[in-house]
């Protein structure tokens, strides 16, 4: 093993993200992306609208990526070719915190996208709602987070700045393009088990909007690496003890076919103005 990367292991990952990334590039024949959207629960179809996908990549054959353990996650890694001819890389296989691989499995996607040249990380899920206006169906712009996975992506005295993590720029575009747009804090935790009503009950009370099992740990990575981050969720089911509904995930993938020209038609118009 060499010296560099057994002393430094921010560095080995890093040195991974890059192989990953000239990987797509040659695979693709895109030498550069601009945005990169990982694409969670429910968001599977979503990235249809913002171009034209030019490549589709199986993600297993990519460095560090993995097929994803959950139904309704695409398992590619795609290039989209924009109208103005920007590259959006798409996503579809992330990896979770609870599939237990480690932490820099969950973030590698992010870390690929950053060596892939992307300037703009937008991450998105599906998740449980706790407001009563956040029901299934309805897309939520993530306004700050709460990590309760006890874990961080991050290693050795590297002190990141978390003020404005999603990028309040992007969060106002995407009000331009839909005013409807409600906003909320988005609270991670490790799943994979939904919460009970008891957990649901407390993390509302410490002030979350939204729960779920991804983004704030990639988000943390996205903002080390020096991305813009744009966060949002589909709420597909009110967390548990809010509707006396059974949670499923059945439930999730239904809301996110629901949702998915009104998610699509959104991504797309945030895309269109981005370089605005
Ligand atoms: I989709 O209600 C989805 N993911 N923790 N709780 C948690 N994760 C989720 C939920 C939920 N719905």
């Amino acid at each position: 093993m060499g010296n560099i990367t057994t002393a430094d292991p921010a560095a080995e990952t890093s040195q991974f993200a890059r192989r990953a990334a000239e990987h797509i590039a040659a695979a693709t024949g895109v030498p550069e992306h601009d945005y990169a959207l990982t694409l969670g629960s429910g968001w599977g179809g979503a990235a249809e609208m913002i171009g034209e996908t030019t490549h589709v990549l199986p993600a297993e054959e990519i460095p560090g990526f993995h097929l994803s353990g959950v139904a309704g996650h695409p398992g590619t890694v795609s290039s989209i070719l924009t109208p103005a001819g920007r590259r959006a890389l798409v996503i579809g296989s992330r990896t979770h915190f609870y599939e237990g691989r480690g932490i820099d499995a969950v973030v590698h996607g992010v870390r690929t996208a950053a060596a892939a040249g992307a300037r703009t990380m937008i991450l998105t899920n599906g998740c449980g709602g706790l407001r009563p206006s956040f029901r299934p169906g309805v897309p939520v712009l993530i306004s700050d987070h709460i990590n309760m996975t006890s874990a961080s992506p991050l290693r050795g005295a590297h002190f990141v700045d978390l003020t404005d993590l999603y990028s309040p720029r992007i969060r106002g575009i995407a009000r331009e393009v839909d005013p409807t747009l409600e906003e909320g804090v988005y609270l991670q935790l490790a799943g994979p088990h939904y919460e009970t009503p008891a957990e649901v009950a407390m993390v509302r009370s410490l002030g979350a909007d939204l729960v779920g099992m991804s983004t704030a740990l990639e988000a943390i990575a996205a903002r080390a690496a020096g991305l813009e981050v744009f966060g949002i969720s589909l709420v597909t089911n009110m967390a548990a003890g809010i509707s006396d509904r059974p949670l499923s995930h059945a439930e999730v993938l239904e809301e996110g076919r629901s949702a998915g020209p009104r998610i699509s038609r959104l991504l797309a118009g945030i895309l269109e103005r981005l370089d605005d």
